[in-house]
């Protein structure tokens, strides 16, 4: 199978979170499966949800031979083998990787939407996507990443100077 590039939202504000998201992005690289090929700054968020400490988010580029139901396993996988422990939706968590895109792919099914529905309103992502991909199209509305950015309000959103694990 030919690879696909996919985008991947990371997300974390339990335990020690910089070192949460480097590590994830070391384990999220698995050729020949996936190959990680582009990781965005790390930026501190406002929670949007429940009340809840600050929230590191980041995003990556890879390219994966799996299809999407196995690249949402391997990614629950990886989240639980940093502990993710699911109490409440949209509360706390120690890793969230999120599929935000699957190449152009449009997908619906009971535990997997494709893209992420919720990534249009989500400056949280939008932001550090625009970094490593800003004119990927977004299959849906048919706008660049860049330009869905910048239809939003970037307050609660801000660049840490930290650069993530080196492929
Ligand atoms: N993830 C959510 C809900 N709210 N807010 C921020 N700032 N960052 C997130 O990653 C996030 C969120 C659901 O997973
Ligand atoms: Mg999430
Ligand atoms: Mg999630």
């Amino acid at each position: 199978m030919k690879a696909v590039p996919c985008a991947i939202a990371l997300g974390s504000n339990l335990g020690d979170s910089q070192h949460i998201l480097r590590a994830a992005l070391v384990a999220l690289h698995n050729p020949p499966t996936v190959d990680l090929v582009a990781q965005s700054s790390v930026y501190q968020t406002v929670p949007i949800g429940p009340a809840q400490p600050d929230i590191l988010n980041a995003c990556a580029l890879i390219h994966t031979t799996l299809s999407p139901q196995h690249l949402l396993n391997w990614l629950l996988q990886i989240e639980q083998d940093f502990g993710r422990v699911r109490r409440q939706r949209w509360g706390p968590r120690t890793l969230d990787l999120d599929l935000i895109f699957y190449g152009q792919t449009c997908l619906t099914e009971p535990n997997l939407h494709i893209p992420h529905p919720r990534l249009r309103e989500r400056a949280f992502v939008l932001v550090p996507l625009a970094e490593i991909a800003p004119g990927w199209i977004d299959p849906v509305s048919g706008q660049s990443v860049q330009h869905l950015c910048d239809a939003l309000d970037l307050a609660g959103v801000k660049r840490l100077s930290t650069i993530l694990h080196q492929p």
